[in-house]
């Protein structure tokens, strides 16, 4: 019998391929003028990310018995928002980053002006996917959706967080203010992707709640991870450059706690997060170990 991880990775795998059977219907290859576009969003969108964000709002959306072909296209719009943050970020004027997944960034491989258009084109596909009726039949619960994913990645999420990172570049930031930095740029998708499934099953307002504190916790130890993985990583394994953060004197969970504290502490909000969601019993098992995964990957 397969260990408990390795369960994870082939549920996760097969989750991925069916989002990105969802995405494939969005982004045929075609001969039209504006077919460049469509190839450098092909280019980004099907170089192998984790999918993690996809996979979470499937999992959030099965506790409530949610059909998969409605999850599978609010989590294919999550992953749309994610890969357009990913080009955006790489770009000269944020990041400069030259490898992402493995190869080379967009920008890179097309050229600026591209990578911005598939940028802004993948953050548009993310709403047309959600406001079709395919999504949800109800009007209502999809423009709960497309509200909250426009808050989750705007001024007051990702978007904000990644402003608020841009300006504190060698400034000394304290736990406080990376934490609230890093909830907004990182956090904040990740709890729409919870939320996302708690809104197509229609939960209560206390299984909310339950998800919300899961997705909380997950998405703080997530990043404390991917410190830890920009501290310590082999670029060619993580698939990124690396340890960009202490170049650039950047006050990040592990400047701040090092890097013991910091993978307890990751640790312990993974615990934190899977013991709030065990009251949905079995059907949470995948969730929680979702959450340890988040902290134990690789890459
Ligand atoms: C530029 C609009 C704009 C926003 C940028 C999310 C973000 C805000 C930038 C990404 C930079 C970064 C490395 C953030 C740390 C956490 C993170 C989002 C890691 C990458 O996510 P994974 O590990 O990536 O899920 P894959 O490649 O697996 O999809």
């Amino acid at each position: 019998m397969p260990d408990a991880r390795a369960q994870l990775e082939t549920a996760i795998t097969s989750v991925a391929k069916a989002v990105e059977g969802v995405l494939e219907k969005y982004l045929p290859v075609s001969n039209e003028a504006e077919s460049r576009l469509v190839e450098a969003m092909r280019y980004s969108m099907f170089a192998g990310g984790k999918r993690l964000r996809p996979f979470m709002t499937v999992l959030a959306a099965d506790l409530f018995g949610v059909p998969k072909e409605r999850s599978l296209r609010a989590a294919a719009a999550v992953e749309c928002i994610h890969c357009y943050s990913l080009i955006h970020d790489d770009l000269p004027t944020m990041d400069d980053d030259d490898m992402r997944r493995g190869k080379p960034t967009l920008h890179k491989a097309f050229d600026e002006a591209t990578a911005v258009l598939a940028g802004d084109a993948l953050q548009a596909l993310a709403f047309e996917i959600l406001s079709d009726e395919k999504t949800h039949p109800e009007a209502k619960i999809r423009l709960e959706l497309v509200r909250t994913l426009a808050h989750a990645s705007g001024m007051h999420g990702m978007v904000g967080g990644q402003m608020i990172d841009l300006t504190a570049e060698h400034a000394s930031l304290e736990m406080g203010e990376i934490t609230r930095l890093q909830q907004l740029k990182t956090g904040a998708l990740i709890e729409w992707s919870a939320m996302a499934g708690a809104s197509l099953g229609r939960a209560s307002e206390h299984q909310q709640h339950v998800l919300l504190t899961f997705a909380r916790d997950v998405g703080l130890a997530f990043q404390m991870a991917d410190d830890l993985l920009d501290h310590e990583g082999a670029a060619n394994d993580v698939g990124k450059a690396t340890g960009k953060d202490a170049d650039r004197g950047k006050a990040t969970f592990v400047s701040l706690m090092g890097p013991d504290r910091a993978r307890a502490q990751a640790r312990a909000l993974a615990d934190q997060a899977a013991h709030a969601v065990a009251e949905f019993g079995e059907k949470a098992i995948l969730l929680q170990a979702l959450a340890h995964y988040m902290v134990e990957r690789d890459h």
